[in-house]
């Protein structure tokens, strides 16, 4: 995680000013802090002029930062695993107002969607279902093409060129494919 340096440095302040934790040493150890005392002072006498007064502001901001923050660990966190997927497309489907994404995993042509949720952050992936392999290469988001207010998507068939269109129904859920009509390929 990369944070602005006066960002960085509030988050540092916030846990220096925080009430102690029960010690989990023998779980865990922790790094220590990264900077010097000296440095957490300047940063703290100065939280009310610029950066560092609009930097703590983003931090108090921030739904990390809330104390009714629920964490959500995870027992595998995947990294780099972001080749498996086609081009990811964005747009809320699921409905609740915060962009998501949707990406064709190349093996097994599933689409999968990761749900926003806000700062940044995003759910683990929702596979929806297989067959996408005719739409991988071509899927997009197009946002409300039929006026009820959820997020569609399209994709032109790789072989037979006809543009096809799933009505969102918000809940990561679409209806059945709507052929629009052929001759799209030399558009894709
Ligand atoms: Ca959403
Ligand atoms: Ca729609």
């Amino acid at each position: 995680m990369r944070l602005a340096r006066p960002l960085a440095a509030a988050v540092l302040v916030a846990a220096a000013l925080s009430a102690p934790q029960p010690a989990q040493a023998a779980v865990f150890k922790h790094p220590g802090v990264l900077v010097s005392r000296g440095q957490l002072d300047f940063v703290k006498a100065n939280l009310g002029n610029e950066p560092w007064k609009s930097a703590w502001k983003a931090l108090q901001r921030s739904s990390f930062a809330s104390l009714s923050y629920t964490a959500e660990p995870r027992a595998t966190v995947e990294c780099g695993g972001w080749a498996a997927f086609g081009r990811p497309i964005a747009g809320d489907f699921n409905g609740d107002g915060v962009g998501d994404l949707a990406a064709v995993k190349k093996d097994g042509n599933t689409l999968h969607i990761w749900n926003g949720k806000g700062s940044n952050g995003f759910s683990g992936a929702v596979a929806l279902g297989p067959g996408w392999e005719p739409y991988a290469s071509s899927l997009m988001s197009l946002g409300d093409v039929n006026g009820d207010g959820r997020t569609d998507i399209g994709a032109v068939h790789g072989e037979t060129g006809t543009l096809t269109v799933w009505n969102g129904k918000g809940g990561n859920r679409f209806g059945p494919a709507i052929p629009i009509g052929p001759g799209w390929n030399p558009y894709f």
